[in-house]
Order: C-alpha cells, then structure tokens, then sequence
C-alpha cells in the first residue's frame, strides 16, 4: 500500500469535474482538491495539475513535488515570475494530441494549396470556374518552425501529400524528406523557400513576435501563415498589414495574443484570414488525468520522469 498524497486540481472549477472522475476511477490513493472550490492547507498539496495557474499561487505549496501541465506547451506555467523552479514541471505529450494537431495542419495546409477560399467565393457568386492553373504539392514548400513532438508528425502527414518540406529548430534534425535548417543563422534562408508557414513552436523569450513583418518579408509573394502554436508568437497588426499589401496570400490562426478573441479584433472579419477558437486539439482529459496519475508512480517509485520541462530553454 502506498501513502496517501494530495493534487491540487487548477482549472476553471465549471470543468473540474472532466478531470475529478477519471482522476478518482484511476487513483484511490489520491486525494484530489479544486482550487477556488474547496478547502485545503497549501502545506498539504504534494502535486498540482493544470494550464494556466494564476501567477504566485504555485509558490505558496510548500511541499510540492512535481507540476503537471495540461497542455503541450507551459508557456502559462512559465510567466510566472515566482515559479518554484526546484519543482519538476512535466509537460502533455501525447500521441491522439500530435495526431489532432497534424490533422488541422493537413487540412489547412491541403485548403491554401488547393485554393478552396477561392472556390468558396465563386460558389457564393454562383460561378462556374475550372480555369484554375493546377498546383502539384511537389511545387508547394512548407516550412515547419518548431519540428519537435508535433511537428515531426505534421512533417510525416504532409509529407504523405508530397510536399516538399523543411523545419526549422534549435538543433540539427534528420527527418525522411525534410530539411533541416537550425538556429537563427538559417532562418532567412528556411523562409525564403517557404510558401506555407506553420508555426508549432513553444512561446518563449526567443520566439515571442517571431511571426513579424520582417519574417513576413523574407517569405515569397503569396505565401501562407499558420500559426497553431500560441498567440504570443504572431504580431497581429504585422500580419494584418502583410495580407493587406497583397505580400502574403491569407492565413490560418487558431491561437491568439488573447484568448477569447475579443469581438472588437480585426481579426474576425478579414477576408483574407480563417480562424478557430484554440481547438486544433482537444485534448481528452481521461489521458491527461492519467498521463498525470503515471507521473505520480513513477515520482513516487523513486523513478525519473518523462517529458520535463528545461527551465532554462525555456520547454
Ligand atoms: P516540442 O518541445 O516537442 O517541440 C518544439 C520545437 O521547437 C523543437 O523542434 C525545438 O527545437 C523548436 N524550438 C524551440 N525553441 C526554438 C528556438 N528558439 N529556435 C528554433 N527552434 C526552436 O513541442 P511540441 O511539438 O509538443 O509543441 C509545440 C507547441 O505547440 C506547444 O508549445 C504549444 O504552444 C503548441 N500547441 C498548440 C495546441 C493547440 O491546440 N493549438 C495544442 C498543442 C500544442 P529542438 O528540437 O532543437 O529542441
Ligand atoms: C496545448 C494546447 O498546449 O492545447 O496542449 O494549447
């Protein structure tokens, strides 16, 4: 028999109940508590589990041991000034997540290739246009900033499609029919051939605003942006400027500086960009909890954990 433990559940408390059951049916030696919904002594907690959690409070835990994340990035956790940085920080890695996030990288990547906006405006005009020069992927050049969990598998999707693919990251990468370009030195060059953008990179001190009219300038004419990484990375104001100069071609964003959109935002309405409200993913929160409840044995057998988050790259 193991020793009871305490995880401290942050999340908003309307949806706690999607990760109290799975957490309850996984681990019975587990006493599970909701920030803002129940009573407890910070002294007690010995994990946490959650997104965005507001800043200070992990602080306050003072026997806590490891911080579950329950996204793929920890930008959330990471603004936190008073980040207990002697605590281990375990990100969700997960394959049905990657999956998801390659599916929509697929299916908006395959909507700017084959044009269908354009369709779509004809359909409303009720015209009919089959004098459309034909595009071959092997032509169209995707460029993928951030090739890690979910890039490699958004690479080997597209790849399926045969177009010709490059990805940018921080060390040097040997992926089947992909280029690898690494570190700043390579970025012009890597944009430069790169006639959709997607972005799957972590939000960090160096990849903030890394989506600018510079970057935009360095793309070809008509190029494509697709950032379903984090707001933080993509200037919007750049990005509006950029689609209306008739340099780059139209957009996909699914993230955004903040969330939820407001209704006042540009963004919504231009002709030229396609938006979803942070769904490329959904992540079951049946996996998250025992993705969460994994980590815990494994802390608890003494062993090392997986998928922790390098404080100092900063993912
Ligand atoms: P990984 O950590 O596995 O991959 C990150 C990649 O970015 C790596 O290739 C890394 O390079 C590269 N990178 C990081 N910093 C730099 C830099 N300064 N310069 C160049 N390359 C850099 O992350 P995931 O693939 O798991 O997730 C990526 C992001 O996707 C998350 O952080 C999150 O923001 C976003 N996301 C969004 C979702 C949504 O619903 N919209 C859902 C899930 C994730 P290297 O390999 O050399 O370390
Ligand atoms: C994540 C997300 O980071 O859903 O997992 O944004």
């Amino acid at each position: 028999m193991t020793a009871r433990s305490k995880l401290l559940l942050a999340v908003p408390v309307t949806w706690a109940g999607l990760w109290t059951t799975p957490l309850a049916e996984l681990a019975s030696d587990l006493d599970v508590v909701v920030q803002g919904r129940d009573e407890y002594d910070p002294k007690t907690i010995d994990y946490a589990l959650g997104f965005r959690p507001e800043p200070g409070m992990l602080a306050t835990l003072s026997s806590l041991k490891v911080v579950f994340s329950l996204g793929a990035g920890v930008d959330g956790f990471l603004i936190d000034p008073n980040y207990p940085k002697h605590v281990p920080l375990v990100r969700f890695v997960d394959h049905q997540l990657s999956r998801e996030m390659a599916q929509y990288c697929v299916m908006h990547t395959l909507i700017h290739h084959r044009q269908q906006r354009m369709f779509d405006q004809f359909q409303r005009e009720k015209k009919w246009r089959q004098s459309v020069p034909p595009r071959r992927t092997e032509d169209t050049r995707v460029g993928i900033l951030g090739i890690g969990e979910i890039g490699t598998m958004v690479a080997e999707r597209l790849r399926d499609h045969d177009f010709r693919l490059a990805g940018w990251s921080r060390t040097r990468k040997a992926i089947d029919g992909v280029e690898s370009f690494a570190g700043h030195g390579e970025l012009a060059k890597f944009l430069g051939r790169s006639d959709i953008l997607i972005c799957l990179l972590p939000l960090t001190a160096d990849t903030r605003h890394i989506l600018n009219a510079k970057t935009f300038a360095q793309l070809p004419k008509d190029a494509v942006v697709i950032n379903v990484a984090r707001g933080g990375h993509l200037k919007e104001d750049d990005l509006i400027a950029a689609l209306d100069s008739g340099h780059l071609a139209g957009a996909t964003l699914d993230v955004f500086e903040t969330e939820p959109l407001p209704e006042s935002s540009a963004l919504w309405s231009h002709p030229k960009i396609m938006l979803t409200p942070h769904v490329a993913a959904i992540s079951d929160p049946r996996v998250m909890a025992k993705n969460a409840v994994d980590g815990i044995a494994r802390h608890k057998a003494g062993k090392p954990l997986e998928n922790v988050v390098d404080f100092a790259r900063g993912y």
